[in-house]
């Protein structure tokens, strides 16, 4: 780790080194001066009525209208998990208009690009596709994606995609999802001073906006978005600060939804638009994502990545930032302030999201194609006013894009598409089991640390990895999403990822994209082999850097989907014995996966390998043992090619011993 202890990323360190130096204040600054407030880090301040706000400080005490620490702790996660919840589906929401406007061709500039996933959500989503035209289907389909937002009654199509022994088991408890915003609604109303008050009655209705979230909005944004923009499938592209170019515009789009940062890449990749940005004096244009908006950009376009949630005021602080082109969510108000110091602007675009000091070009799909020109001209223009530079040297190859169709695809091939090989890893042992590491950064952590470590600890235990959001971009900047980390692998996973032609770490996008590891989750526990529902896979999910409430939806729509799910930081119900036991040991008992807090690294590794090795052995499958695999693919052909080079005369079967040390 590097000088300051904040973060393990080198370019990150230099340009906190600039922030010391110059004096500008980033998130890391801020923590320092920012003690947490220890009512509230512990779940018991409750501010939901004018009797208070009450601080509770202990088990026993209650407020003004007797509401107890647990009642107060459960309502305040179940408020959270409704706001990230509604913060996934709105961005859900917006996709239905998009491709509406699509095929009415209201939106121009905007295609449908995939329509063999169209025909399939169609079918999903119970429309007819026989002899219809692409347009025609993708109307009706907008129109019933829009109409599960708000439906009443009954429940969400996509429930449909998961297990049945899950759909059923959500039906008799109750957690079915009706519609996906009354499910965020009822948690607002429930929550409401002198209603609801038995926390894990409260948490029920938690879970179920959840999964509203996950089976519902997050699930249609990802569809709707691949249907628009294009099923990811792997390409090679780059990321962190030194993507950035000396001598060129340099655009960064940050944020979440592809509608925007799609006509912006076309824009600044338009030759007429090149040859503009010549005229001020630039070579070119180059675009760079942070966040989500980059998981989305650099999947389907390539787009290279800055870095993730806390890179993204020491990208302005570069210098090099023409314009920082933002519109939802995990958008620093503190941007504008950095950017005061320099040239660039801070662009707002959302009607839902404005700036006090930015600049604020409001995006219309209606005329998107124009606006996204204005957006790069004003970034041209911007590119005299430059001054003084430092872009931190350092960049990494990374292959995102791994869609659960290409993920099926590249198992089984165009015809015979199927999970059945990674199942049968795991059932031989080659594979000990599946992690999906997902989520944010945290200043109250070391930047990217807990990414990487317990990541890396996965891939020595033979355990193939997934990530998505922000967790993504981490380890792709320390070179784990690429083939060359299988040199972190166990002999297992290596053997696997030689076979497939994989890394051990796949990237599945931006985080509505959680969504698609729901489907592989689920397609694993129908294909056979490791039981009948998700909560029999030997897996686990993690967010161990997370700090958004939106990470508090996704964990608890994986639990409530079967998955026992680890998180980092602190928890939030702290302060609560009684909804800290709800959320394990009661939720563990009621739908097969528990959420825990748990801020220690080694500890969340040891739990996560403990909870694989104990699905293993459920199934009845072999205990998993590192020495038993790992003599057959490339390794043992390379230390025979290498040998033979050396000039000794061995044949490549005699090489069957060579250890992984040795290789
Ligand atoms: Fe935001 Fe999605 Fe978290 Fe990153 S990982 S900090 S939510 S951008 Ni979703």
């Amino acid at each position: 780790m590097a000088e300051s202890g904040k973060t393990i990323n080198p370019a990150a360190e230099a340009m906190l080194g600039k922030a010391a130096e110059t004096g500008v204040s980033t998130a890391f600054s801020r923590v320092d001066e920012m003690k947490p407030c220890p009512i509230g880090a512990q779940g018991l301040c409750c501010k939901n009525c004018a009797m208070g706000p009450c601080r509770l400080t202990k088990e026993g005490q209650v407020g003004i209208c007797g509401a107890t620490v647990e009642t107060v702790a459960a309502r305040n996660l179940a408020r959270a998990i409704a706001a990230g919840a509604a913060a996934h589906s709105d961005h859900g929401r917006d996709l239905c208009f998009v491709l509406h406007g699509a095929a009415t061709g209201e939106a121009p500039g905007y295609q449908i690009r995939d329509e063999f996933k169209l025909r399939e959500v169609a079918r999903d989503l119970v429309i007819e596709t026989e002899g219809r035209e692409k347009e025609e289907i993708a109307i009706d389909v907008a129109e019933a994606a829009l109409a599960q937002f708000g439906k009443q009654t009954g429940e969400l199509a996509y429930l449909a995609r998961a297990p049945k022994k899950r759909q059923e088991l959500w039906r008799d408890l109750g957690i079915a999802p009706r519609g996906i915003d009354r499910e965020i609604v009822e948690i607002m109303h429930r929550t409401v001073v002198g209603n609801d008050q038995d926390a894990e009655h409260i948490l029920d209705q938690g879970m179920r906006a959840a999964l509203g979230d996950g089976w519902g909005g997050s699930m249609l944004a990802t569809d709707l978005s691949d249907i628009l923009f294009g099923t990811p499938s792997p390409l090679v592209t780059q990321v962190n600060l030194g993507v950035l170019k000396e001598d060129e515009v340099n655009i960064i789009i940050h944020g979440h939804e592809p509608t925007l940062s799609e006509m912006i890449v076309a824009a600044a990749r338009d030759p007429e638009m090149v040859e503009y940005a010549k005229t001020k004096g630039a070579k070119g244009i180059t675009l760079a994502g942070i966040c989500c908006t980059s998981n989305e950009t650099l999947m389907r376009q390539g787009v290279p990545s800055a870095g993730n949630f806390l890179d993204q005021e020491l990208a302005v602080l570069t210098g090099a930032v023409e314009a920082m082109v933002v519109d939802i969510q995990c958008i620093f108000q503190g941007l504008v302030a950095v950017a005061e110091d320099f040239h660039t602007h801070v662009i707002t675009t959302s009607p839902k999201a404005k700036i006090t000091g930015a600049m604020h070009m409001e995006f219309d799909e209606h005329r998107a194609p124009e606006i996204a020109r204005e957006i790069v001209k004003t970034a041209v223009d911007n590119y005299p006013n430059r001054g003084a530079t430092y872009i931190p040297q350092g960049q990494e190859n990374m292959v995102p894009g791994f869609s659960h169709e290409y993920i099926r695809y590249m198992l089984g091939g165009y015809y015979r598409g199927s999970l059945r090989p990674l199942n049968d890893a795991i059932a031989s042992g080659r594979l000990r089991g599946v992690a999906g590491v997902v989520g944010c950064n945290n200043p109250r952590v070391v930047h990217d640390q807990a990414h990487f470590d317990i990541v890396k600890e996965f891939l020595k235990n033979d355990v193939l990895v997934v990530q998505t959001g922000c967790g993504a971009i981490c380890n792709a900047k320390y070179g784990l999403l690429q083939g060359e980390a299988l040199k972190h692998a166990g002999p297992g996973l290596r053997e696997i990822c030689e076979t497939v032609g994989i890394p051990p770490v796949l990237h599945m996008g931006s985080c509505v994209d959680n969504s698609r590891i729901l489907t592989v989750l689920a397609e694993m526990a129908t294909e056979g082999g490791l039981g009948d529902d998700i909560s029999d896979i030997p897996g686990v999910g993690l967010a161990p850097e997370w700090m958004s409430e939106k990470a508090l939806s996704i964990a608890t729509y994986f639990v409530a989907s079967g998955v026992y799910t680890l998180m980092g930081v602190k928890s939030p119900v702290e302060g609560s014995e009684a909804v800290t036991d709800i959320i394990g040991r009661g939720w563990q008992e009621k739908v097969g996966g528990k959420l825990e807090f748990e801020p220690d690294m080694e500890k969340t590794i040891q739990k996560s390998l403990d909870h694989i090795d104990k699905k293993r052995a459920a199934l009845g499958l072999p205990e998993y043992d590192p020495t038993r695999f790992g003599q057959s693919g490339d390794r043992r052909f390379s230390a025979w090619l290498k040998a033979r080079a050396e000039g000794a005369e061995v044949s490549p079967y005699s090489m069957a011993g060579v250890s992984v040390e040795e290789a």
